[in-house]
């Protein structure tokens, strides 16, 4: 047992090396809130994964704070003496909001395990010590443009590559790199942006042997993904979707989707993540793990989950340096044949370099019990 002494919030802002683009917008920047929280023993972090702009899910990073700050934190002060599995039920009040609350879970989870001196690897399941990794490639502006980009990660060694599409830039982009790279794991991302109507352009994708096409449809669209997977041969794969345990089983069930991506954000931190891989596990659906553009913060959570057992593709846990030119934590980076450690420390196994955080920050608040 321990106890919620304080909580920071703060949001930092970083640049990316390169701007992201999805069928949502733009990010040139990766502005996201952190949360340390102080137990009796440790302290702890939890990043945040909302943006600036409520665009891939309705949670931003203004909302989240609000959230945190007038709802999840106070909650987290009146439950008084916690373990982990006490943290999810004294959030639960507050209906929705994943994305917040992920951000307590997580941070309290870290510093529950800094005072055991135990790693989060180890505390959620993990049986191995480096996974295999891939990258996500935004919508580049021309197709050379896209070669050039994806020669590049596949010569620093990555497993599979997921190109970003959107209406009217889908197919001819992923005939180009098939042809290209007639071998790799490739798959693409919709981040929602079709519907029912554009059946024949997932049909047409279907002659590309792609490992899977990620959430085509609408997130609240489960009947159609499974109309839509009925009439294509490539597995479906859903992320923005899949919030719970429970709509992994319900999406499964209706035949939605054979692939899971597992965003331990989206879907309330790392104790939920961990229910969805058994879910997905116990129904034979193969899950790995996406990614939000994390800090290495952030990065370290992904890193240990995706050591689990059901993690069976290389999932969206790129190197440090494929977001940002210097990190808040020391980098994480990729070996040349393509995986990365997962961190052996107590808890995350990183700390923020404090210089590093400092030049980082925006805003500061720090909540405490009245
Ligand atoms: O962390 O490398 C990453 C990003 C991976 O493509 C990625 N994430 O829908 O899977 C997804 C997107 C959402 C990113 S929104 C900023
Ligand atoms: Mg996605």
């Amino acid at each position: 047992m321990t106890r919620v002494r304080s909580i920071e919030l703060r949001l930092i802002g970083l640049p990316l090396v390169t701007p992201f683009r999805t069928s949502f917008g733009v990010e040139t920047d990766k502005v996201c809130i952190l949360a340390r929280v102080e137990t009796d023993g440790a302290a702890g972090w939890g990043e945040c994964v909302t943006g600036v702009d409520p665009g891939f899910s309705e949670e931003f990073n203004e909302g989240a704070w609000l959230a945190i700050r007038d709802h999840l934190a106070p909650a987290l002060f009146r439950a008084g003496d916690l373990e982990p599995e006490g943290v999810e039920p004294a959030l639960a009040a507050v209906r929705g909001n994943p994305m917040a609350k992920a951000t307590l879970v997580n941070a309290f989870l870290d510093a529950w395990l800094r005072e055991r001196g135990e790693s989060l690897a180890s505390f959620l399941g993990a049986d191995r010590e480096r996974v295999a990794c891939g990258v996500s490639v935004g919508i580049a502006p021309s197709v050379d443009a896209l070669l050039e980009q994806v020669g590049d990660y596949l010569a620093e060694g990555y497993r599979r590559i997921k190109l970003k599409i959107e209406p009217g830039t889908d197919v001819e982009r992923v005939e180009a790199v098939r042809a290209a790279y007639p071998d790799i794991l490739l798959s693409v991302d919709a981040n929602a942006a079709y519907s029912l109507a554009h059946v024949e352009v997932f049909r047409a994708l279907d002659a590309f042997d792609l490992l899977m096409v990620e959430q085509p449809l609408h997130h609240e669209d489960l009947v159609e993904h499974a109309a839509l997977q009925r009439q294509i041969r490539t597995d479906l794969c859903l992320d923005e979707s899949i919030r719970s345990a429970a709509s992994a089983r319900a999406a499964i069930e209706l035949g939605a989707c054979r692939i899971v991506n597992i965003k331990q954000g989206r879907v309330g931190g790392l104790l939920e993540a961990v229910r969805v891989h058994d879910a997905c596990r116990a129904a034979g659906v193969p899950v790995w793990c996406g990614g939000m553009l994390e800090t290495g913060l952030g990065r370290a959570a992904n890193l240990a989950l995706a050591a689990l057992p059901g993690f069976t593709l290389p999932g969206d846990t790129s190197a440090s340096a494929r977001y940002f030119t210097e990190d808040i934590t020391d980098p994480h980076v990729l070996a040349t044949d393509g995986t990365m450690a997962v961190t052996t420390g107590p808890g995350l196994g990183v700390e923020p370099r404090p210089d590093r955080l400092e030049a980082c920050t925006l805003r500061t608040e720090r909540l405490a019990p009245p």
